[in-house]
């Protein structure tokens, strides 16, 4: 097959002084940071579903891409040829992994066996050039919101054969995954959550979502897959309320369903807006309960109250996710997986390119400066000092478990009043960290 992007050679890193704009800047994937290859930090991914399937139509228009390799249908034939269209590109692009739907990467056809067939055919043409290249597969997952009979959500839908329809597509994804050697296995809950309550029983959506759960457990350990289940949150859209709707509602969930050793999770930026959270605030969260596992990178728009999925070039907010990952010791199975797609406007084939470099040179840009905030220690010096009153006499007593109400109670007695707060001094650290952007 003729090449799809012909006038593009691979990228490469030419430095900051460089205005070749099909180059990177910053990142550069076997400089060592913290003693670790840039790519083994970051573990770059492209999605299938924005990059190779993303048309540009919004509400109010039909698609606008410029994709001269379609041949406008949604047929096995062309899934099997847009298979060496993805591979060329993340190749070009330097990107080691890839994620996909199970409806991306083949179409559906008019019963499930069919789909199934066609998944088959094409996870074989997706074997074929992994072998061939350096590309490999970050997570897999199922697309269980797009077709109507989802209308009620999947695992948590009020009819009981979308549950067992929905089993048997998860089923096969993640079989499927398994196959191509995916080192991961998402659950984004589409549909599952609620748009009114008047209509919805709520406990028992939730229960039946545990045991579909459960059963995906059950699976993976039958066909011996070892990758890690993750739990994707978002608190709205498409639903009103979406059931995983942040870190801690998910961690939630996972606890109280006995199934928190199985999930790790996987945040993304533009989710934990719509939460009304920062995507540190979500890292945190998750590494808190050891369950931070994969992000999707991009960033929303602060006037836009939507999932925009625009791609993250904000260094400040590329700073902050790689400071919290490399404090919390890095991916091993995750990574970042740019779930981001270019604006309607930007139709060229070449804007893909634009916006993943864009995405790869924000985040080496992001780790090397979390990187320098570590070595130089002042902002860790800070906060360890801040707790320094547990490091030692009633704090550390409390901490070990040697004192209760009784025994704080003869000491603030003793004490009087507390003299021994000190200023937090916020705008100090955000000039700190200013030092090193
Ligand atoms: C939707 C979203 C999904 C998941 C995978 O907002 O982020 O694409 O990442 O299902
Ligand atoms: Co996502």
């Amino acid at each position: 097959m003729a090449a799809a992007f012909p006038k593009i050679a691979k990228i490469q890193f030419e430095g900051p002084r460089s205005r070749n704009p099909f180059a990177f800047k910053h990142y550069t994937p076997d400089e060592l940071v913290e003693g670790k290859a840039m790519k083994d930090h970051l573990r770059f991914s492209v999605t299938y579903w924005h990059t190779m399937r993303g048309m540009g139509a919004d509400m109010f228009g039909v698609g606008t891409m410029r994709r001269p390799w379609e041949d406008g249908t949604n047929s096995l034939k062309m899934a099997l040829k847009r298979v060496a269209v993805m591979f060329e590109f993340c190749e070009k692009l330097g990107a080691p992994f890839y994620a996909f739907h199970d409806r991306d990467v083949a179409p559906e056809g008019a019963t499930l066996r069919e789909s199934n067939k066609n998944l088959d055919a094409v996870v074989k043409e997706l074997k074929k050039f992994q072998k061939n290249t350096d590309v490999k597969l970050l997570w897999g997952t199922a697309c269980l919101f797009v077709n109507p009979r989802f209308m009620h959500g999947a695992a948590t839908s009020c009819n009981a054969d979308v549950f067992a329809y929905a089993a048997a597509q998860v089923k096969k994804a993640l079989e499927a995954t398994h196959e191509l050697g995916g080192e991961g296995y998402v659950f984004w809950g589409g549909r599952e959550g609620y748009t009114t309550l008047l209509n919805t029983d709520l406990k028992r959506e939730m229960d039946h979502l545990g045991a579909f759960l459960h059963m995906a457990v059950a699976h993976k350990k039958s066909i011996g897959f070892k990758g890690p289940f993750y739990i994707e949150p978002k608190p709205k859209e498409p639903t009103k309320h979406q059931y995983d709707s942040d870190a801690a509602a998910c961690l939630n969930f996972l606890r109280e369903y006995k199934l928190l050793d199985h999930f790790k999770l996987n945040l993304e930026t533009n989710h934990a807006t719509l939460a009304g959270h920062t995507m540190q605030h979500e890292l945190e969260v998750a590494a808190a309960a050891n369950a931070l596992g994969s992000i999707d990178a991009n960033t929303g728009d602060i006037l836009l109250g939507w999932d925009t999925d625009q791609f993250p070039t904000d260094l400040y907010l590329t700073s902050q996710i790689m400071l919290s990952i490399l404090n919390h010791g890095g991916f091993t199975t995750g990574g970042t997986n740019f779930d981001a797609k270019v604006r309607r406007e930007s139709f060229e084939p070449e804007d893909l390119f634009h916006a993943h470099i864009a995405g790869m040179d924000t985040f080496a840009r992001g780790l090397k400066i979390a990187a320098a905030i570590r070595k130089d220690g002042r902002l860790a010096e800070f906060v360890r000092q801040r707790y320094s009153s547990w490091d030692s006499g009633i704090g550390e007593q409390v901490e070990k478990g040697k004192a209760g109400f009784k025994e704080l109670e003869a000491y603030a007695l003793k004490m009087g009043e507390v003299t021994t707060n000190i200023s937090g001094r916020q705008e100090f650290l955000e000039n700190l960290i200013n030092e090193f952007i």
